[in-house]
């Protein structure tokens, strides 16, 4: 439990910290400083040789608690824990458009004192507040999935490097549709952090002469809801019915518009592609709906931020570039620039390897 005294320290020293910080700025800011005002929360010294604590309480709080995908992230972690010796706890909303009620679960975590909570964001900014409060009552924050600003928290577990999910996302429905006409994206809430970075790798990539005649034409937002993200893909074809393709960077869309295409006299005409999980896509791509999607394993990512956690809470890790730590049967991960820890590459999923997957 941390004590009275403990808390006034912690507050006296970010204000400290935020003083020195201020100090640097009328120095004169380099682009490095300005780097690490908004980079990552690093949390004290750290000593790669520390034990790992057990009896520690990490809270998981997903984007949606009743999605598939976080069930399976989160019960990558609750294993882990119970590995450790620690103790697991989720909390979260039910719709992925609640950043109110992220913000409220975030401070049940705080008041509960965990002594960790991992988060996926629904928005980048909206759970800062909260998140700096955890923090600065000795809380360690590490987010999964969607990260929210550098600033608010220690570090981010994610899923893959954002540029290759985006730009592979272009690639892969690209190939499908011949390099030639208009495509969509149907993606998560308006907001969702990991959504809007892949989004904006997407239109990079699509910058390369070899999309010339490829167009993207619109954006839907499906708010990761079964039944609105089968609206907007029937709303996209209706408004654009020379459409060629969709790409879906979320598993409740690329689930939904699959099951829209299926059903259509679009189905096999119309590609999609996208992020999913092989379990929610096998039907689509054995009828002939879907040729190749991606993802990685939920679960794997659910077992990092959890072993993150208990690095960060153990004294191992501080959330600094180029700390190194070991994630047990894992192996060593480093923390790279603004804190981020990448789990690795996505697989790619077809009719050839789909049945070697099941998740
Ligand atoms: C949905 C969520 C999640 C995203 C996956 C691919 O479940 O939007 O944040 O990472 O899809």
């Amino acid at each position: 439990m941390l004590t009275t005294r403990t808390r006034r320290l912690t507050v006296a020293v970010s204000v400290t910290a935020a003083l020195a910080l201020g100090a640097t700025a009328c120095g004169g800011t380099t682009k490095s400083d300005a780097q690490k005002e908004g980079g990552a929360v690093s949390a004290g010294k750290a000593d790669p040789s520390a034990a790992t604590k057990k009896g520690l309480t990490v809270g998981f709080l997903p984007k949606q608690v009743n999605n598939p995908y976080f069930t399976s992230a989160d019960n990558g972690g609750k294993k882990v824990l119970a590995e450790l010796g620690e103790t697991y706890k989720e909390v979260g909303p039910s719709s992925g458009t609640d950043t109110s009620g992220q913000v409220s679960y975030v401070n049940t975590l705080t008041q509960q004192q965990v002594n960790a909570m991992a988060v996926s964001a629904q928005d980048p900014g909206a759970l800062c507040t909260a998140l700096k409060q955890a923090m600065q009552n000795g809380i360690k924050v590490v987010t999964y999935d969607s990260d929210t600003k550098a600033d608010c928290r220690n570090a981010f577990v994610s899923q893959a490097s954002a540029e290759d999910l985006g730009r592979t996302q272009v690639q892969l429905l690209a190939q499908q549709i011949g390099y030639k006409g208009e495509i969509a994206i149907l993606s998560a809430a308006q907001t969702a952090t990991n959504q809007n970075t892949w989004i904006d790798y997407m239109k990079e990539e699509l910058k390369d002469p070899k999309y010339k005649d490829v167009k993207l034409v619109k954006v839907a937002y499906g708010n990761d809801d079964a039944q609105q993200s089968f609206q907007q893909t029937q709303g996209l074809l209706q408004e654009y019915p020379g459409l060629k393709g969709i790409i879906s960077p979320t598993t409740v869309g690329i689930k939904a518009a699959a099951q829209y295409l299926s059903g259509s006299k679009y189905k096999g005409k119309v590609k999609l592609s996208g992020l999913g999980t092989p379990n929610d896509m096998r039907k689509y791509v054995k009828n002939g709906t879907v040729e190749a999607f991606e993802l990685w394993d939920p679960a794997k990512l659910g077992e990092l931020a959890a072993r993150t956690a208990v690095a960060l809470s153990s004294g191992q890790i501080s959330g600094k570039e180029g700390e190194t730590f070991k994630a047990g049967a894992m192996g060593s991960y480093t923390i790279g620039k603004d804190g981020v820890i990448n789990l690795g590459k996505p697989t790619v999923f077809n009719a050839k390897n789909i049945d070697q997957f099941n998740f």
